[in-house]
């Protein structure tokens, strides 16, 4: 019998990875339905009635579809039982929501196209990397960097006391960026997101996440 709840995508995308992350957390056995998002030889028009957009992940839990990876861990968090994934304070849930929203807006690309996917990934297949490219994102990665520092402070995650959605929308950019010299480098700037990734990166939902 077939699993309740289906994540449609790949184990390498952030996204993918994310709510994977909070699936673990709530301990939701799940299919991971392999959609390559990125290969020409798939066809996804199938998938596109799933989403429209066509990325992934896409979800689903019986009957009820959704896309979107915020809208996918704010659902999974509070329709399944387990430890709560987001503070019960509404300051920090703002935050929460913030440092998605931010990730998602001037994270994602720099840290996880520009420089990740230049440096490691196009070098690694025998492409030719673009500096300039590289070099636009650097200081773009390090705004975002600074402001996550900054919003984070001394509380061991990045909202709360406690790991929520945001550390999980955050540690798979940051597992691409630190693949790269340039990302490796930065984070030795910012201490304390340095000590934040030591801390996400062990706990056992970051290796389920990462798992193929
Ligand atoms: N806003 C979407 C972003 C998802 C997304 O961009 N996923 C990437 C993989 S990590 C993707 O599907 N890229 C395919 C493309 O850009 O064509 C979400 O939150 O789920």
């Amino acid at each position: 019998m077939s699993a309740a709840v289906t994540l449609y995508g790949a184990s390498y995308s952030v996204y993918v990875r994310a709510v994977r992350m909070a699936l673990a957390a709530k301990r939701v056995a799940y299919d991971l339905q392999p959609v390559d998002i990125f290969s020409a030889a798939e066809d996804h028009e199938a998938y596109r009635k799933l989403h429209p957009f066509g990325r992934i992940p896409a979800f689903r839990h019986d009957d009820f579809v959704l896309y979107e990876t915020a809208a996918i861990n704010r659902y999974v968090d509070e329709a399944f039982s387990g430890p709560a994934l987001q503070p019960a304070k509404v300051a920090d849930r703002a935050r929460m929501v913030q440092v998605m929203a931010m990730t998602d807006s001037y994270g994602y690309r720099p840290l996880v196209w520009d420089i990740y996917v230049e440096r490691v990934s196009q070098a690694r297949d025998g492409k030719p990397v673009d500096e300039k490219l590289i070099a636009a994102a650097l200081p773009k990665a390090r705004t975002y960097l600074s402001a996550l520092d900054a919003l984070k402070g001394d509380m061991t995650y990045l909202v709360s006391a406690k790991a929520s959605l945001a550390d999980f929308h955050v540690a798979p950019v940051f597992g691409y960026f630190l693949q790269a010299p340039e990302g490796r480098q930065m984070l030795s700037e910012f201490p304390r997101l340095a000590r934040w990734w030591e801390s996400i990166s062990a706990m056992p939902e970051w290796s389920l996440a990462v798992a193929e």
